[in-house]
């Protein structure tokens, strides 16, 4: 073997054993200058294959290439460890309690939803619920609203063809429900309701819990007995409520109910606009006229019905000042309740 392939193995190891050893990238640079820069010794190596005899240049060519990938290799494996950083294995602390995956909650909606229907159950309704597309019959006719009549404005009613509508309010199930039974009827309807609606305190889409009693001997008292004490349970067993006279058209007489401000409780302040009182929902005696839809005699029994928006009710609850956080799904805002 010639005395260069002689000196370019060894070069080669040399050069191996520089890169292993160089333990930053100052040391890994000289490694590289050394041996693989363009006046490093391979390249001096290289320079002196000229002078051999020609039968000997191509193995010493070869071995000369050979050694540059071998450091060049190596360099960049060093380099490569170096980057890295610090070994994983120094860094976890296997001891540390692991995270718990978040749990998912029930929406401040469906819960306020819930809780309402819980109170109206303790005091003998039953829950019904029904579709959300309806026909014009149940959503208006059978609930004294007339055609072309301007309390169907009142409404703004969203259309979805094939004379087909989505609620403006679950009082079809309570027409649906009084055809299929006779009185005693006592339930509450609850569930999604549309209309053409869309602002701080309206939503197109919002919840409604509507209740119907029908039975023998219902006056006005038992309403504002049942809604007394469903106030009383929902907000503060203080809460004081007052009926308005109203006007809807499938009760008669109409009331509109208020509470007691809940900011205030009612002295008067700039959420209850002075007046003490805060409306919360609408009541009344159900209209005889409707009882002809459903084959119930209005000189046999009597009813009363109401009606109360949950958005607004969980507003009042937990004093939200705009609706739409409760149909953002900002987990920021859904989770502090
Ligand atoms: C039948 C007979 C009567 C349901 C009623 C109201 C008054 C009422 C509003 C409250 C806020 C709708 O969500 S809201 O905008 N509702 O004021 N609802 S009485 O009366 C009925 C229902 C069904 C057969």
């Amino acid at each position: 073997m010639s005395e260069l392939l002689t000196a370019i193995e060894k070069t080669a190891r040399e050069g191996l054993e520089a890169a292993a050893q160089a333990g930053d990238a100052a040391a890994l640079e000289r490694m590289r200058v050394e041996y693989l820069g363009a006046k490093g010794r391979l390249t001096e190596l290289s320079r002196a294959l000229g002078a051999l005899p020609k039968d000997q240049r191509p193995a010493a060519g070869q071995a000369v290439n050979r050694a540059k990938t071998e450091l060049t290799a190596a360099h960049a494996k060093a380099l490569l460890a170096l980057d890295r950083g610090p070994d994983v294995a120094d860094l976890l602390d296997v001891t540390l309690p692991g995270r718990r995956p978040a749990r998912g909650r029930r929406h401040l909606i469906s819960r306020t939803m819930s809780e309402i229907c819980r109170i109206f159950g303790q005091l003998g309704f039953t829950v019904v619920e029904g579709p959300e597309v309806e026909t014009d019959y149940y959503n208006f006719e059978a609930l004294n609203f007339p055609a072309d009549h301007p309390s169907r404005d009142m409404q703004e009613t969203l259309f979805v063809g094939d004379g087909l509508l989505l609620r403006t309010h679950t009082s079809p199930m309570q027409i649906r429900t009084m055809e299929k039974t006779r009185p005693p009827v006592w339930v509450v309807v609850p569930g999604k309701t549309y209309r053409r609606d869309d602002d701080v305190t309206h939503s197109p889409m919002f919840h409604q819990v509507e209740g119907l009693a029908v039975d023998k001997g219902l006056t006005m008292a038992d309403l504002k007995g049942v809604l007394t004490a469903f106030a009383a349970a929902f907000f503060s067993p203080e809460t004081k409520i007052r009926l308005r006279p109203s006007f809807f058209p499938f009760t008669e007489p109409s009331a509109e109910v208020d509470i007691a401000c809940v900011l205030c409780g009612g002295r008067g302040c700039r959420l209850c606009k002075g007046s003490g009182w805060l409306e919360l929902l609408g009541s009344g005696m159900v209209d005889p006229a409707l009882y002809g839809f459903v084959g119930y005699d209005p000189d046999e029994v009597s009813g009363f019905a109401f009606g109360l928006g949950v958005d607004r009710a969980a507003m009042l609850k937990y004093g939200l000042s705009n609706i739409r956080h409760l149909y953002e799904g900002d987990l920021r805002f859904l989770t502090q309740f």
